[in-house]
C-alpha cells in the first residue's frame, strides 16, 4: 500500500492526547503472531485424503485454536464439481464445529461444544480485483482533504469521523474511520454514498454485495454446525454495515491504540485485514497478532452470535494496534439484526441442563446499552452477560 500521511495524525511524536495510560496500552511491540497455523485445503477431503484432512484440522484446532482453510464453497457447478462442493460443504461444518477450540472460556471435551470464535478464511470467491479496488478505493477517500470527508449523515448517511472524535476517557485513537450503512441495499442506500472517490459507489456497491454472499454462506454453515434448522439467521441477518479504518504510521506504537480492545456487536464480522498486520485477538490471557494475508478474511463471531447460541459460540475480543511505518487500511463488513429483532437463545439449543443464559432483548436495546457503535466500540461482551 503506499504510503499515505493522514495531515491530522502526520507528527514526529505522539501528541499527549493520544497517549493510553499504561495498563491499556499495547507496551511490547511484538506479540506472538499466529504465523504457524496450517492451511487446510478442502478441497482436497475426498477420497482417501479425507481422513488426512480431518485429522489435520483436529490437530491444529487443538494447537492452534484456528486454522486458514482453502476452497469453503466456492467451486462451478459442474457435475463432479458438485460432488466437491458437497464434500467441501460437509469438512467446513466440520471445521466450524471443531475450530478455534482454544478460545473458548468453558472447555468441554465434546467438539461440539468448541466453535468458532474467528478464524481466517481463503479462496473465498470474492475476486480479487474486487479487493483491490476496494482497498484503494477507501485509501483514496481517506487521502482526500479534509473538507470532502467531513461528516454530513442526516443528508449522506455514512459518518466519518476523524481522531479527534474518538476518546476514551479523552484518550484519542490513532485512526480515521467511515461507517456506511449498506443493506437492505436499495436504492436509497446505494444514493447514500460519498461522491468522492469517483468510483466509490460502483466498486463499494459491488464489494459489500459480494461480502454479503460471503458472509451468508458462512453463517448457513455454522447454522447446521449448530445443529439449527436452514436459514435460521434469515431473518437476524437484515442489516449489513460497512466500516473502514484507516490508521497512519505512529511514531510510538507502544503508547497509542487504533481501536481499543472490543467485541463485534454484531451476528457475523468479516474483516478485510489488508497486508498489513495490526489486528490482535486475546487468547489465554494474552494479545496474539493475526498476520495480514492478501485476499483473505478474517471471519469474526459477534455478540448476537454469541447469544443466540447460547454461548455454543464466543465472541472474540480484538483491538488494533498502530505501527511506526505503514499506514494501514482495514475493512469489515457486519452483517447485523434489524433494530426490532428480538435476540435470544436459540430454542433448540436451550434446555434444563443448557438453560438460557441471556434473556431475550430487541437488538435496538442492546445498541443503545452499550456503545455498541461509538467511536470507542468498548468491549461489550461482559455487558451481554452481566446486564442482559
Ligand atoms: O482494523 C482491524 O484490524 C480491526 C477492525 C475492527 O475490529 C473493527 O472495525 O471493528
Amino acid at each position: 500500500m503506499a504510503s499515505q500521511v493522514s495531515s491530522c495524525l502526520d507528527v514526529q511524536s505522539v501528541p499527549e492526547s493520544y497517549i493510553f495510560p499504561p495498563e491499556t496500552r499495547p507496551g511490547k511491540l511484538t506479540v506472538p503472531l499466529c504465523k504457524t497455523n496450517p492451511v487446510i485445503d478442502l478441497g482436497k477431503a475426498v477420497g482417501q485424503a479425507r481422513t488426512d484432512i480431518i485429522q489435520q484440522i483436529s490437530e491444529a484446532c487443538q494447537r492452534f485454536g484456528f486454522f486458514q482453510v482453502h476452497n469453503i464453497l466456492f467451486y462451478s457447478i459442474t457435475s463432479t464439481c458438485l460432488i466437491n462442493l458437497f464434500c467441501s460443504f460437509e469438512n467446513s461444518l466440520k471445521e466450524l464445529m471443531v475450530s478455534c477450540k482454544d478460545f473458548c472460556l468453558h472447555q468441554t471435551n465434546s467438539l461440539e461444544d468448541h466453535i468458532v470464535l474467528w478464524k481466517q478464511v481463503i479462496n473465498h470467491g470474492v475476486p480479487e480485483c474486487l479487493i483491490i479496488d476496494t482497498t484503494k478505493v477507501f485509501n483514496d477517500l481517506f487521502n482526500l482533504p479534509a473538507e470532502d470527508k467531513v461528516n454530513v449523515p442526516e443528508k449522506n448517511g455514512w459518518f466519518y469521523t476523524d481522531s479527534m472524535k474518538f476518546s476514551s476517557n479523552g484518550v484519542h485513537l490513532w485512526r480515521e474511520n467511515i461507517k456506511v450503512p449498506c443493506q437492505p441495499l436499495e436504492e436509497e442506500c446505494v444514493q447514500l454514498c460519498p461522491e468522492k472517490p469517483n468510483r466509490y459507489r460502483e466498486i463499494v456497491v459491488s464489494y459489500v454485495k459480494e461480502l454479503r454472499k460471503l458472509s451468508l454462506r458462512i453463517l448457513e454453515l455454522i447454522c447446521e454446525g449448530l445443529g439449527l434448522e436452514g436459514g435460521y439467521f434469515e431473518e437476524s441477518s437484515e442489516v449489513q454495515l460497512l466500516t473502514a479504518n484507516y490508521y497512519p504510521p505512529c511514531p510510538d506504537p507502544s503508547t497509542t491504540l487504533g481501536l481499543l480492545r472490543h467485541c463485534d456487536p454484531s451476528l457475523i464480522t468479516i474483516l478485510l485485514e489488508g497486508d498489513v498486520s495490526g489486528l490482535q485477538v486475546f487468547k489465554d490471557g494474552e494479545w496474539i497478532g493475526v498476520k495480514a494475508l492478501s485476499n483473505a478474511f478474517v471471519v469474526i463471531v459477534g455478540n448476537q452470535l454469541e447469544i443466540i447460541s447460547n454461548q455454543k459460540l464466543k465472541s472474540a475480543e480484538h483491538r488494533a494496534v498502530t505501527n511506526p511505518s505503514e499506514a494501514r487500511t482495514s475493512i469489515a463488513t457486519l452483517i447485523n439484526p434489524s433494530l426490532d429483532f428480538v435476540v435470544e437463545p436459540a430454542k433448540l439449543l436451550v434446555n434444563d441442563l443448557n438453560p438460557p443464559l441471556y434473556r431475550p432483548i430487541l437488538y435496538k436495546e442492546f445498541v443503545h446499552s452499550s456503545r455498541a457503535f461509538g467511536p470507542d466500540t468498548e468491549a461489550i461482551k461482559y455487558r451481554i452477560s452481566s446486564e442482559l
